[in-house]
């Protein structure tokens, strides 16, 4: 049998980590995050596939093409985390678990970032540890998927 798939999916601006803010994002690429994702699914048995979109409609898109083929979706948002209801809406319609990750940890940011409308949805949120929370988001994953 085929391993469970997890999705990984990285929204705006995310394709350029490592160029810009390392203080605040930290140095490493998105290429090395999603390489961080596939170790520690594969270490739990389950394929990693990563998606990586600028825009809403696709992020959306891959939400629906989730659905009945996909075991979990870990998401990093970006900044639609704070605003892209259609996301919510979408996420809401995904029967397995939903991971929310940020390098950062919006809380301690500015007051626009304390709003998250992918958390309603979300089974829990990964937050604020930086590269470690692609290990610490598919540890959770392959925790949840084991319930
Ligand atoms: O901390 C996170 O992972 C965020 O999801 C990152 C988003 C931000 O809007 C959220 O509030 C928290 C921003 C991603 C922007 O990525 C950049 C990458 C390189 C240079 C500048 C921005």
């Amino acid at each position: 049998m085929s391993e469970p798939i997890v999705l990984l999916l990285s929204g705006p601006n995310l394709n350029l980590l490592g160029q810009r803010d390392p203080e605040v994002y930290g140095a490493q690429t998105l290429q090395e995050h999603q390489a961080t994702a596939e170790k520690a699914a594969a270490a739990h048995g389950l394929t990693l596939e990563h998606q990586q979109s600028n825009h809403e409609g696709e992020l959306v898109e891959a939400i629906h093409a989730a659905r009945g083929r996909c075991a979990a979706i870990v998401i990093n948002p970006g900044a639609f985390t704070h605003y892209a209801w259609a996301i919510h809406d979408a996420l809401a319609t995904f029967e397995g678990p939903i991971i929310e990750l940020h390098l950062s940890n919006p809380a301690a940011r500015e007051p626009w970032r304390h709003t998250s409308v992918v958390a309603p949805v979300a089974s829990g949120t990964v937050a604020g540890f930086g590269a470690l929370g692609y290990r610490l988001a598919l540890d959770a994953t392959a925790a949840l998927l084991k319930q």
